[in-house]
């Protein structure tokens, strides 16, 4: 009957049509959804520069197989650095503590910066805490603190001769300097205490008596958040790599707080050339060949860095240099600039190390991992659309020219 052949003839095609699917999608794997969203992912694991070789997670939240132009790049063994969570109480760990340099009054912005720490990494691997200050904490201080952290927690006071004017500095000058600033409304220009933070983050808390037993730290402030997991060990990842220091935002410095910052670093350069390291991050700090300062620095509220570095005869060198010079008192230089120089011109460039992986925020700026897969595979909280990152004020996007990294592929929706 011609009414059912043609529904025969109907329901032949669409089962021919099925099949011709069905045999194009397993020709053709990359053309399946799950597939091609895992590719971004790995793209950037494959592009990661330099020794790190940030390997594919192993275990738990696995992402879907890599598509068939990925496999070829798993030819070379990707090393793993990055040691995975244990929670094994036969853990061993690096030798490295958190630091933080507060006041008792501090305590109500610091429990809520050690709770995001500790529930991001710590009580996964329950590194010691050293709290320094340059008063006696209070009972109430310690009583908080340690019923916080996972690890050993220890308070040190600063001696006098690291807080405090050096003998060389006219107090008189320093004064007339703070009332100026004052007036011209330098964030900080009118404090004293704060320049004794600045010069003694720059210059003595690697020196303090309970950091003398570590090699790794992990700089933290009052009221930051860590945004996502941090989901691998950080010090063993920075020992492994050889890295020396480690930051996540970098912006660009006040120039009334460090008018001649510059000069100083170009004396330092005259004065000890065999400081300066081949192969260094000079084109990142100065777009002259160093002739002037662009004034990028790493933020340097958030470090994680190697202690040696600091107790280096070169950093000792410069420092003393710089603290002789006076601009600690006689202009307001942050720790931040002194430490990003010194890292800058001191290491080869590939000591230094991005943590495009710590989503970190410390008023006003936050950082966000780029990638949308990364950031759900790391539990992160914050919007993408406030990455600083990518931001016209932020030196990272000039960081990533000058070490020659490829961008993470969505960078250019968050710029
Ligand atoms: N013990 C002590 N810590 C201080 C003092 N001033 C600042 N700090 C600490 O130094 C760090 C930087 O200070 P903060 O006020 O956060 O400066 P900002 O981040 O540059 O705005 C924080 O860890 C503060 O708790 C001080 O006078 N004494
Ligand atoms: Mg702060």
């Amino acid at each position: 009957m011609p009414r059912a052949s043609t529904l025969r003839i109907v329901r032949l095609a669409a089962l021919a049509l099925v099949l011709i699917v069905i045999i194009y999608k397993v020709t053709n794997p990359s053309s399946l959804t799950t597939l091609s969203r895992a590719a971004g992912y790995h793209e950037k694991l494959a592009s990661s520069p330099g020794p790190e070789q940030k390997a594919p997670v192993t275990s738990g939240d696995k992402p879907a197989a890599p598509a068939k132009e990925e496999v070829k790049s798993e030819e070379k063994p990707a090393v793993d650095f990055k040691t995975p969570v244990d929670e094994g109480k036969d853990y061993v760990r690096a030798n490295a503590t958190f630091v933080t340099l507060a006041r008792n009054q501090d305590i109500w912005s610091l429990v809520k910066s050690i709770r995001h720490v500790e529930d991001r990494f710590n009580r996964k691997y329950h590194y010691d805490w050293v709290f320094l200050n340059d008063d006696d904490f209070d009972d109430n201080f310690k009583e908080i603190t340690s019923s916080l952290i996972s690890g050993n927690v220890k308070y040190g006071k600063i001696p006098k001769e690291h807080w405090g004017y050096p003998d060389w500095i006219d107090q008189e000058k320093a004064a007339e300097v703070r009332e100026q600033m004052r007036q011209k409304q330098i964030i900080y220009g009118d404090s004293i205490s704060y320049r004794h933070m600045c010069r003694f983050e720059s210059g003595f808390f690697f020196q303090q008596e309970l950091m003398k037993a570590y090699k790794y730290y992990w700089r933290v402030e009052p009221d930051i958040i860590l945004h996502c997991d941090v989901d691998y060990d950080v010090f063993k990842y920075m020992e492994k790599n050889g890295y020396d220091y480690g930051f996540t935002l970098s912006l660009y410095e006040y120039i009334d707080t460090i008018p001649t910052l510059w000069n100083s670093v170009k004396k330092f350069i005259k004065e000890h050339p065999e400081h300066i390291a081949e192969n260094n991050l000079m084109n990142w700090l100065s777009e002259d060949n160093g002739i002037t300062y662009n004034r990028c620095h790493f933020w340097s509220n958030f470090e994680i860095g190697n202690l040696d570095f600091w107790r280096s005869k070169a950093y000792g060198d410069f420092f003393e240099l710089l603290d002789r010079e006076g601009g600690f008192f006689y202009e307001r230089w942050g720790d931040a600039p002194v430490h990003s120089i010194a890292a800058g011109l001191l290491l080869p460039k590939d000591k230094v190390h991005f943590f495009d992986d710590i989503g970190y925020w410390h008023v006003p700026f936050s950082s966000c991992p780029t990638n949308k897969a990364d950031r759900l595979k790391l539990k992160c909280s914050c919007n993408p659309a406030d990455n600083f990152v990518w931001k016209g004020y932020s030196c990272t996007p000039r960081y990533y020219d000058v070490m020659e990294m490829k961008r993470p592929s969505e960078w250019h929706q968050q710029s």
